[in-house]
């Protein structure tokens, strides 16, 4: 297949950009570099050394197969992103070209007005152009969990929609499951969302939302043993997610750092299991009338146990912070994701072997472990 990848030099973007170019897609990547830049503005580094986008690609063609790039910012530039999709004419478009950062998104009033522009903007700039381009393209959007809020109040969250029966009629109904936002950025996934429903009623497009969990580790099958390819490694307070920062401060002799009591639970994936949930929900496009809603997630864990898994491994001292963000002090979670696995999604469990993966990095004595950006998180309020 034919596939655009919007944000494919992103964390997630790029191993799913190789997994589809090694399973022999022609992959297009379009991206405005916007993470670099924010690098440089946060004064921020990934552990592992980036290559530039060219040296990448080009390794990528040479090792692992189709890859071609594209620099176009999709919020801001609808016709340079028109030109290009309707000459590469591709049968998917996958989205991952949204500021992803719940911290970075509450910062302040330009980071707020960041991200709900960019995002919003991307995801309605694609869809309108599938709809003057080409209405059979599968339109993959990376949705996130936190659309949900993290509770049981209406037992297992089911994939996207709920069940329900109304009071005054028996009638029974399937309805958008209630979001429950709890950053400027999982906001914008809900209104994506929205848009979406709008896209496949008026214009039946083709759509899938995946809602993902935190995403953690680093190599995938095509990154490992390539240093070119191998993808970025964030740590800090604000891009950094909590698997891979607990990791990186118990190997560099820091304290992990829970927020509150580590009593939230959430839910995590693998790196390498995204590209491949990636790859399965393109290989299988949806059927249904309502947009298609897959969790992609592969387990459970409260972020206590986390520390403590982390903290037994890599002898590291765990310490309680107080929390920066509006969230439940405690929650359980369960989550289906009966979708992706009656696809044949077949999760990868946090293990310690796995966990070996990201200490195999070389972290431990990184010169580029700068301590003042761990606990850089803005507060919520
Ligand atoms: N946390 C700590 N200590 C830390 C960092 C985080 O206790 O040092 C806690 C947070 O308070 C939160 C949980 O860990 O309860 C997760 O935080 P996170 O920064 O790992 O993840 P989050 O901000 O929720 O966002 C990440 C990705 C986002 C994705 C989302 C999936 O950045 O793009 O959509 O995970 S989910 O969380 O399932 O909504």
């Amino acid at each position: 297949m034919k596939i655009v990848v919007a944000g494919g030099d992103g964390f997630c973007g790029w191993a799913s950009s190789l997994r589809l170019a090694n399973a022999g897609h022609q992959v297009l990547i379009i991206d405005n570099l916007s993470r670099r830049k924010i690098d440089l503005d946060l004064k921020t580094k990934s552990l592992t050394h980036l290559y530039s986008i060219t040296d990448r690609v080009k390794e990528a063609n040479k090792s692992i197969g189709n890859i071609f790039f594209k620099e176009i910012d999709i919020a801001k530039n609808y016709y340079d992103l028109f030109k290009e999709i309707k000459s590469f004419n591709p049968d998917v478009i996958v989205h991952f070209a949204e500021q992803r950062s719940a911290p970075y998104s509450m910062i302040s009033e330009s980071e707020r007005r960041y991200t709900i522009e960019n995002n919003i903007a991307s995801t309605q700039n694609l869809l309108s152009c599938i709809v003057d381009i080409n209405k059979n393209i599968h339109f993959v959007h990376l949705g996130t969990m936190g659309v949900y809020g993290y509770d049981i109040k209406y037992g297992k969250i089911p994939e996207g929609y709920l069940d329900i029966t109304i009071n005054e009629t028996s009638k029974k109904d399937k309805i958008i499951y209630p979001p429950n936002p709890g950053s400027i950025y999982h906001l914008t996934k809900v209104l994506d969302h929205q848009i979406m429903q709008f896209y496949k009623k008026n214009w039946s497009i083709p759509i899938t939302d995946l809602h993902q969990g935190i995403v953690w580790g680093v190599q995938t099958s095509e990154t490992n043993g390539n240093e070119i390819l191998i993808n970025r490694f964030d740590y800090d307070g604000i891009y950094g997610t909590v698997l891979n920062r607990f990791i990186v401060q118990a190997l560099n002799n820091h304290p992990i750092t829970v927020y509150g009591n580590g009593g939230q639970t959430r839910a995590f994936i693998h790196i390498d299991d995204t590209a491949e949930c990636i790859k399965i929900a393109i290989e299988n496009p949806p059927t249904s009338e309502k947009v298609r809603v897959l969790n992609q997630v592969s387990e459970t864990h409260s972020i206590i146990d986390l520390a403590e898994i982390v903290s037994k491994k890599f002898d590291g001292k765990i310490l309680n912070y107080d929390n920066p963000r509006v969230e439940l002090k405690e929650n359980k979670l369960d989550v289906s994701n009966e979708g992706l696995k009656s696809l044949g999604f077949k999760p990868k469990l946090l293990s310690n072997q796995l966990l070996d993966d990201v200490s195999f990095l070389n972290i431990k004595d990184s010169s580029k472990f700068d301590v003042s950006k761990v606990l850089n998180s803005p507060k919520w309020r």
